[in-house]
């Protein structure tokens, strides 16, 4: 259950503090400019370890072009589909599909690729999902999740993705934890020319993200993002901060945080998600960033996360680069998992 919740009552004059409100507005297509076609070949180059998994080892199951679906082919194909960290159900169903439509005959190869596509297709299918931006003035974007998941480099992958847009980005370093957590941003924020706000080390994050929003208001900047620390000296004490969090941008912004981005690493595998669930549900989170996918061969993980988060996956990283980060899109994930390289 959520620690804090959302509700979508106003602040009044005698409120005291205001209540953090739940997102209303919708989310619509994207008027994104970046070019997604060559941010796919780059995500695809990230899949290739899973691909390699899922192409190689299942091919070396074939003896010829054509393999006799028996019990031995079904109990290699599963032991296949695991490896990829997709979880035991899915690949269970995809070994029960076949077996129910091949038991006893021949299957080829590319046969069996497209009953594994078609099935990962259907469990990750959802919407095209683009950030929900304020209705007006700027969009307030809380970043959230486990400590070293890839919030920071992440902020610096969404700073860029919204600067090329065309719109302009005020960063808050807001996890004053660790003082090299702030010097990273600050570098970033450098590189990128976007507008920083900081805090001394160990100061209120409160502090720093409501002058991170009076600043993005003062500059009718269109985003402001917001770091927050992976880890505290207790869970109680994040979850407590988070919720500090919440009250001060919503007192500036009624809607405020329109979106928290929960970064999930791709590389923590199954144990991961499980972490990561109860902070999702403790931080109201609205959608995943799914980090680190180049340095895995287990990116059949986004399965159990589509399965087991409410939220959509919205952006998955692959690399350590401002411009490593693109729009999730379900198919071509899929075809990434899968589908030859087309030279
Ligand atoms: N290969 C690869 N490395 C990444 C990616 N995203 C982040 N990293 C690296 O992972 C490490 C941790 O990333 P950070 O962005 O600092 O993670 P964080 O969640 O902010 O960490 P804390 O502030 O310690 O909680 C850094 O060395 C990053 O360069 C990615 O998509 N691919
Ligand atoms: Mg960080």
């Amino acid at each position: 259950m959520a620690l804090f919740r959302r509700s979508k009552k106003q602040t009044t004059p005698n409120d005291g503090e205001a209540t953090p409100t739940e997102p209303t507005q919708q989310r619509t297509p994207d008027d994104s400019t970046a070019d997604s076609g060559s941010l796919w070949t780059r995500v695809r180059q990230g899949l290739k370890k899973t691909r390699d998994v899922l192409r190689t080892d299942i091919r070396d199951i074939f003896k010829s072009e054509g393999q006799l679906v028996d019990e031995e082919f079904l109990n290699r194909l599963f032991a296949i589909l695991v490896k990829t960290d997709m979880g035991a159900r899915p690949a269970a169903e995809i070994r029960d599909n076949i077996e129910s439509k091949f038991s006893g005959r021949v299957i080829e190869f590319e046969e069996a690729l497209a009953e594994i596509r078609n099935h990962l297709k259907d469990i990750l299918a959802q919407p095209p999902q683009p950030v929900r931006f304020a209705d007006s003035g700027p969009t307030v974007i809380l970043v959230v999740g486990v400590n070293g998941s890839g919030k920071t480099t992440s902020i610096a992958k969404l700073t860029n993705y919204f600067q090329s847009q065309g719109k302009k980005v005020v960063l808050g370093a807001a996890d004053t934890f660790r003082a090299a957590a702030v010097e990273q941003l600050i570098i970033w924020s450098e590189r990128l020319g976007a507008e920083i706000v900081t805090g001394e080390a160990n100061s209120d994050p409160a502090s720093v993200a409501h002058r991170t929003v009076a600043t993005a208001l003062e500059q009718n900047a269109d985003i402001c993002i917001v770091d927050t620390a992976g880890r505290l000296q207790t869970q109680t004490n994040l979850m407590k901060q988070l919720e500090k969090i919440f009250r001060v941008m919503s007192k500036q912004i009624p809607d405020a945080p329109h979106e928290v981005f929960l970064v999930l690493d791709a590389t923590a595998g199954q144990n991961g998600v499980s972490q990561a669930k109860g902070f999702s549900e403790a931080a109201n989170c609205t959608g995943i960033i799914l980090s680190k996918l180049d340095g895995t061969a287990k990116g059949g993980v986004i399965i159990p996360i589509r399965q087991e988060f409410e939220i959509p996956v919205l952006f998955v990283g692959q690399g350590e680069q401002a411009e490593d980060l693109a729009q999730f899109d379900a198919d071509a994930f899929v075809s990434g998992l899968i589908e030859e390289e087309v030279s």
